[in-house]
């Protein structure tokens, strides 16, 4: 009687056992199910869509890019006002020869315009390429003659490449209505004095700097590139590698002046883009910076531009992560642009195109303001407070009349000054 008392306990323990641990485990299933949905849930809230993974279409009709919640990142002081130093962190100089980077600077550059790259070469190689010594490619739909080779080479001890763009790289892709893109150019410079719209070169060249450069196999070997054109100052010494603190610093892109562009330049741009984003969800980063892109300060820009505050970073200075441009997310939405053919039809841009594609698909803390670059390109400056810079009024950004056109306190709102 005893014994089957006991042997009733113990099977009485076991189950309660089996009970528990079954209890347990649909508990804790249930618990991870739960912070999995609440995960998807996030998810769905950031993007507002449904993703189905199965077939690769995504409903993203309710896609959100018309509005966003933000935190308010600017900075106590005007930036222009505060001295500048160099950026924090980790810097290389030029006797740390083992840090140096794979990369070049970069000049899509007419011959006509020797005497004028030969200026902006020299200022360069002043204030920092003889230190660091940076091999130079440039680039032309033309042949270069030997006479631009020749005087280009001599004004650097740095290795220089000069290479001949193929045509299908610069010409109008075949579903370009030249004819039309011609009116609508015409039309455009006549009606709302868009300067270059009337340019089939600008055009060109606009495309090409947007969606074709990085793919050139002469830049196969490079990881970062800074761009250079003929026409533009260097007022500042700089004394680190500025390749080796974009690597050092996982930055994809660096830029010196922030500005409105003309809104009938992009009038489809945005939307575009929009659809794009729309149709791949996932390239949209978590920490973009949409709201520089979206904002209304200039009601006439946002409502030409369809929503577009028409900001941008001005890329005739651009120092970038060619990695950036090369990655199958860039390469998407180049080519959906171009499939659209707002670069003819319009006059897209590759600084708004640049500038859309970073603010949305990197994170913000990947682009970096050289507040200490100082830079001329007219008719805006960059010209910091800072005993290292000479030659430009320190805090100007233009003449009196230009001043509305930056854009730098709302890239510094999204983004803060790092
Ligand atoms: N080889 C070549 N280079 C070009 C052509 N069009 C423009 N570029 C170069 O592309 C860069 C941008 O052209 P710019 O004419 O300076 O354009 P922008 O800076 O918007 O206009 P500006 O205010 O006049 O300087 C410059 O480095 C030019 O030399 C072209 O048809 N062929
Ligand atoms: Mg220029």
């Amino acid at each position: 009687m005893l014994t089957q008392r006991r042997l009733l306990s113990i099977l009485l323990a076991v189950g309660s056992i089996i009970i528990f641990i079954t209890v347990l485990t649909v508990f804790h299933d249930s618990v991870g199910l739960r912070a999995h949905v609440t995960h998807l849930d996030d998810i769905k809230k950031l993007f507002g869509q449904k993703q189905d993974h199965n077939n690769n279409s995504t409903d993203t009709s309710s896609l959100n890019l018309e509005t966003v919640e933000f935190v308010d990142h600017s900075p106590n002081r005007d930036p222009f006002e505060v001295p500048v130093s160099e950026p924090e962190g980790v810097l290389y100089r030029a006797e740390d020869v083992d840090k140096r980077v794979p990369a070049t600077f970069i000049s899509l550059v007419r011959n006509s315009e020797l005497e004028e790259l030969l200026e902006s070469i020299a200022q360069l190689e002043a204030v920092f390429n003889s230190k660091f010594n940076y091999p130079w490619t440039f680039f032309n739909d033309k042949e270069f003659t030997e006479e631009f080779k020749e005087k280009v080479q001599a004004a650097t001890s740095s290795n220089c490449t000069f290479v001949k763009i193929a045509p299908e790289d610069w010409e109008e892709p075949e579903w370009i209505d030249r004819k039309k893109a011609q009116k609508l150019g015409q039309k455009m410079r006549e009606d709302d004095d868009v300067q270059h719209a009337n340019e089939q070169s600008y055009k060109r060249m606009c495309r090409w700097n947007s969606g074709k450069f990085y793919n050139h196999p002469e830049l196969d070997k490079y990881h970062y590139y800074w761009r250079v054109e003929p026409k533009t100052s260097y007022f500042c010494d700089i004394d680190y590698d500025v390749f080796a603190y974009m690597d050092t610093n996982d930055k994809d892109y660096g830029f010196v002046i922030n500005l409105y562009d003309s809104p009938q330049s992009v009038g489809t741009l945005w939307p575009t883009a929009k659809e794009f984003f729309q149709k791949h969800p996932d390239y949209v980063h978590d920490n973009n910076a949409l709201q520089w892109v979206i904002q209304e300060n200039r009601p006439y820009h946002h409502k030409l531009a369809n929503g577009y505050s028409t900001c941008h970073f001005w890329s005739n200075f651009e120092v970038g992560r060619l990695d950036f441009f090369r990655s199958q997310a860039y390469r998407d939405y180049f080519d959906y642009l171009d499939q659209k053919g707002g670069f003819f039809y319009e006059r897209w841009g590759d600084a708004p195109v640049h500038s859309v594609a970073l603010a949305m698909m990197t994170d913000k803390s990947r682009i970096h303001w050289f507040r200490d670059i100082g830079y001329h390109h007219a008719p805006y400056f960059n010209c910091p407070r800072s005993d290292k810079c000479r030659g430009c009024v320190p805090g100007k950004f233009s003449g009196p009349s230009l001043g509305q056109e930056n854009c730098l306190q709302e890239w510094l709102k999204v983004a803060g000054t790092a």
